[in-house]
């Protein structure tokens, strides 16, 4: 009989560039949120793919960015973190897009590590513009040598090409192991920060330009009795000019968080779901490590 192999791989890369929509396209599943603005992701985010004799154990990481506050540093540090212990790396870039000083950063630390390295570069789809450029940039890095680097992928997480190369590739580095987690797990993201990154994905996807980032949804309270589910959440925000652009004209943006939320939420319980959202002033709570401990955002 063959072995059984488990492991784990870390997703890294800058932000935006598809690590999130690749995790959930691997896994045919919804474990991550996804947006168009950078830093959606600020958690670890541990989404695991059962084969028929391999677990992948798949890491998602906030993108790696240069901005200079608390809140992005301590983002870095998870990220960072999370490329630590594991198997495979696997470090997705944008095609579409050439390369920003952001992946000298990135590219600087897995130049360093043993640990394989798969180049994913995604979007192809739209451009393969850029790809040469990456490929450039990593060989000047290692002295022209391949270093941990096993292969570059051209992929397009949105349509689903090149994941099947992907995922063989990792499937050969992996060790034998028994699996560990149970053969039905999707995910072990605690179900209050799921919550929350539901309703944040719909600010993210309605508020536009920098918002985003100054916004965060903490979850008070799930209860889960009978045939409804009732969650009441904050939605934080760093300055009080941006309270009125998030509850809208009488309330229709607040509103149309909640209703998108609501449906996404059904769906992931199973059941009716009652969402009550407020909104509260934190002042520069990116810059408040009290506010980020309590958020999950320095590690759950
Ligand atoms: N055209 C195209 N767009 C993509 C592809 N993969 C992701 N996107 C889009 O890129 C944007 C960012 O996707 P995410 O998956 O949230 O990116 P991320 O790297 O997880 O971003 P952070 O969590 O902020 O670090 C979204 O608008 C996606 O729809 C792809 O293969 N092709
Ligand atoms: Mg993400």
């Amino acid at each position: 009989m063959r072995k059984f192999k488990c492991g784990f791989v870390s997703i890294v890369g800058r932000p935006n560039v598809g690590k999130s929509t690749l995790l959930n396209s691997l896994l045919k599943e919804k474990v991550s949120i996804i947006s168009k603005v950078p830093q959606t992701t600020r958690y670890i985010i541990r989404g695991i793919l059962n084969l028929k004799s391999t677990q992948i154990v798949f890491v998602d990481t906030p993108g790696i960015h240069l901005f200079k506050d608390r809140l992005t540093s301590s983002l870095n540090i998870l990220a960072l973190n999370a490329l630590k212990d594991v198997e495979v790396i696997l470090y997705v870039t944008d095609s579409t897009r050439p390369p920003h000083k952001e992946e000298e950063k990135i590219m600087n630390s897995l130049a360093l590590r043993k640990t394989p390295l798969i180049m994913a570069l995604n979007k192809i789809d739209k451009s393969e513009k850029y790809i040469p450029d990456y490929i450039e940039m990593w060989q000047r890095k290692t002295g022209g040598k391949k270093g941990s680097l096993k292969y570059f992928i051209p992929i397009s997480a949105l349509k689903g090409t090149g994941l099947d190369k992907i995922q063989e590739v990792i499937v050969e580095s992996l060790p034998q192991s028994p699996p560990f987690y149970e053969k039905d797990t999707i995910t072990d993201f605690p179900i209050f920060y799921r919550v929350s990154d539901v309703i944040r994905e719909k600010i993210c996807s309605l508020l536009k330009e920098e918002l985003p980032h100054n916004i965060a949804v903490e979850v008070e309270s799930i209860d889960n009795q009978g045939s409804l589910v009732k969650v009441q959440a904050r939605i934080l925000i760093a300055k009080k000019s941006h309270k009125l652009i998030v509850i809208g004209r009488r309330g229709s943006m607040i509103k149309e968080i909640g209703t998108l939320a609501r449906k996404d939420l059904e769906d992931m319980f199973g059941k009716k779901v009652f969402l009550d959202l407020w909104v509260k002033l934190e002042k520069d709570w990116y810059n408040k490590p009290r506010v980020l401990k309590e958020l999950g955002y320095t590690g759950i």
